[in-house]
C-alpha cells in the first residue's frame, strides 16, 4: 500500500514538473477539468508580496538522528537540532521567516509550517508544493508570517512527525492586546520511537488491519499478542467513542516523561500565558492546571472571546492559548492522554516552600468544564465578514480500523483528485464523518471559521457520525492539503487536495 502511495506521489511530481499543473493532462481526469494555480504561480507571489511588511529573520534547522534523554528513558530518535521539542522559531507578524534546513536524516524530509497562511511553495508538502529534500541536502524555506499566534512545524513526509521532529513557531503581535507577566510554551506528545519500535513499524502493523485478529478480542480492551502497537478499547466520551489506534509507552510534556517533569517557576499572583500545542501522532490530550481556572484566549492562533474553563481538549495539531493567575504553591499541569491510560505533566512552582504533588496526581479540574467548541465565540476582529458560501465542498470521512483504509469520499489519497475553488469565493467545507472514530481535520494555508459560532481554526475535531461545516475565504492561491492529523490515518489515505482554479 505504501508503494502505491509513493507511486501516486511520483505522479504528482510529474504533474508539477511540467510548465503548469494542468488537470487536463491525465487520462483519468474528466476532459473539462479546470487547471490550477501552481505553487510558484504569479498569484501566489502576489499574495506573498502583500503579506511582507517586516524584515527577513534567519534560522537554521538540522534534522538528524540523535540520542535524547526524555527525563529517564534515553532514546535514539530523529530531531531538529538534537532537542525534543526543537528550539522554537519566533518572529513578529509581517516578518519573513527564512529557515535553512539541513537534512542529515537517512530519508527524504520536508517541513510543514502548521497553521500559517503562507506562500504555497513554502508549505512543505513533497510531491505537491516542492520536491522532497533528499538525505544530505539542504533546503531554504522563506515566507512571511502574516498572522500572530501559536503555530508549530513538523515534517510532511511519511510518519516522521511521530518521531521527535517538531517545534513551536510563535508569531508575536507587535500590538499585543493581552497583558501578562510570563509566558510558557507547552508541547504535548505521545512517544514510542526508540522504545517499542518506530512509527514506520506502527504504520506497517496498523496497515494490516484487524482482519487477522480473533473476534473475541475486539473492542474489549484486550491486547492480542500479535499486536505490539495497535490499541483496542481506548474510549472517550469527549471524543464520541474510540479514542485512538496506537499504544504509546510514554506521554511527554516538553520532551519529559511525568516522573521527571519540567518545572515552570513564577511569582504567586502573576499572570501567565500558556501556549498549548498537541504534537502527538494519535492522541488527544485533556489538559488542566490543578487548583486553577483557565481563561481561553486563542485557539489555533486566532483570538476568541475570553472564556473560563477548567480543562482543554486538544486534538492532534490543535493549539490553545490560556491565561492563568497563579496561586501560591506547587501545581501539576496535567495532560491526560484522552481515552488512553497515561498522562504527561509539568509542575508550576509559584512558591518557595511547598513540596511537589505525586507523579500520578490527577487534578479534579480534568473532570470539570471542558472548553468545547460550543462554548467558544470568536473575538470580533477574528470574525469573517458576514457572507453566504458561494462554493461547497463535501468531504466524507470514510474507512475503518478493520481494513485500515482511512480515506476521503471513499478514495485514498490521490494527488490527481483536486477540489476546485476560485479566488474570492467563500468556501464551505462539509466534513461528514461516516466512521466510528473522531478525526482532527486540518486545512493548510487558511484559518477557517466553524459554521455557527465563527470560531477560527485550522484543525478541528470531527466526532464520529457527525458533520462539521467550516467556512473560509479563498484568499491564498495554491494547492493545499486537507487531511486528518492522525498521522496514521493521513498516511493510510485520509488526505486530499484543494486547488485554486486559474482565472
Ligand atoms: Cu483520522
Amino acid at each position: 500500500m505504501q508503494i502505491d502511495r509513493r507511486g501516486l506521489l511520483r505522479a504528482g511530481l510529474g504533474l508539477l514538473g511540467g510548465a503548469a499543473l494542468s488537470a487536463c493532462g491525465g487520462g483519468s481526469r474528466p476532459a473539462a477539468a479546470p487547471s490550477f494555480v501552481t505553487p510558484t504561480g504569479e498569484q501566489v507571489l502576489a499574495a506573498e508580496r502583500s503579506r511582507r511588511t517586516g524584515p527577513v529573520r534567519d534560522f537554521r534547522l538540522v534534522a538528524a538522528e540523535s540520542q535524547v534523554d526524555l527525563g529517564g528513558p534515553v532514546v535514539r530518535t530523529w530531531t531538529y537540532d538534537g532537542r525534543v521539542p526543537g528550539t522554537p522559531i519566533r518572529v513578529r507578524a509581517g516578518e519573513v521567516v527564512r529557515a535553512r534546513l539541513a537534512n542529515r536524516l537517512p530519508q527524504d524530509t520536508s517541513v510543514h509550517w502548521h497553521g500559517l497562511a503562507l506562500r504555497n511553495d513554502a508549505d512543505g508538502v513533497p510531491g505537491v508544493t516542492q520536491q522532497p529534500i533528499a538525505s544530505g541536502a539542504e533546503h531554504v524555506y522563506e515566507f512571511a508570517a502574516a498572522h500572530p499566534g501559536t503555530y508549530w512545524f513538523h515534517p510532511h513526509s511519511g510518519t516522521q512527525l511521530d518521531r521527535g521532529l517538531y517545534a513551536p513557531l510563535i508569531v508575536d503581535d507587535p500590538r499585543e492586546p493581552l497583558a501578562y507577566d510570563d509566558e510558557w510554551i507547552v508541547v504535548l506528545d505521545d512517544w514510542l520511537d526508540g522504545v517499542t519500535g518506530t512509527p514506520e513499524d506502527v504504520l506497517a502493523e496498523l496497515s494490516k488491519g484487524m482482519g487477522g485478529m480473533s473476534h473475541g478480542s475486539m473492542g474489549h480492551g484486550g491486547s492480542p499478542s500479535s499486536s505490539t502497537h495497535m490499541m483496542m478499547g481506548a474510549t472517550s466520551l469527549l471524543l464520541g467513542g474510540d479514542a485512538g489506534d496506537v499504544r504509546y509507552p510514554h506521554f511527554l510534556l516538553n520532551g519529559r516523561v511525568p516522573a521527571s517533569p519540567e518545572t515552570f517557576r513564577a511569582k504567586p499572583g502573576s499572570r501567565v500565558r500558556i501556549r498549548v500545542v498537541n504534537a502527538g501522532g494519535d492522541t488527544a490530550f485533556r489538559v488542566a492546571l490543578a487548583g486553577h481556572r483557565l481563561t481561553v484566549t486563542h485557539t489555533d492562533g486566532f483570538p476568541v472571546r475570553p472564556a473560563e474553563a477548567d480543562a482543554l481538549l486538544v486534538g492532534m495539531g490543535e493549539r490553545y492559548d490560556v491565561l492563568v493567575t497563579l496561586k501560591d504553591g506547587v501545581f501539576p499541569l496535567v495532560a491526560l492522554a484522552e481515552g488512553k491510560d497515561g498522562l504527561a505533566r509539568a509542575l508550576v512552582r509559584a512558591s518557595g516552600a511547598a513540596s511537589a504533588p505525586a507523579a500520578g496526581a490527577r487534578p479534579r479540574e480534568l473532570d470539570g468544564d471542558v472548553a468545547r467548541y460550543s462554548k467558544l465565540q470568536p473575538a470580533e476582529q477574528a470574525r469573517l465578514a458576514p457572507k453566504s458560501p458561494t462554493r461547497s465542498v463535501r468531504l466524507e470521512l470514510t474507512g475503518s480500523m478493520m481494513a485500515y483504509d482511512w480515506a476521503i469520499n471513499g478514495r485514498r489519497y490521490d494527488p490527481s483528485v483536486i477540489h476546485a475553488v476560485r479566488s474570492g469565493e467563500r468556501v464551505r467545507l462539509s466534513f461528514v464523518n461516516r466512521t466510528t472514530m473522531w478525526h482532527p481535520m486540518h486545512l493548510h494555508g487558511h484559518t477557517f471559521a466553524l459554521a455557527g459560532s465563527g470560531v477560527r481554526k485550522d484543525t478541528a475535531i470531527v466526532l464520529p457520525g457527525a458533520t462539521l461545516d467550516v467556512d473560509f475565504d479563498a484568499d491564498n492561491p495554491g494547492l493545499w492539503m486537507i487531511h486528518c492529523h492522525n498521522i496514521y490515518h493521513a498516511e493510510s489515505g485520509m488526505m486530499t487536495l484543494l486547488g485554486y482554479q486559474r482565472t
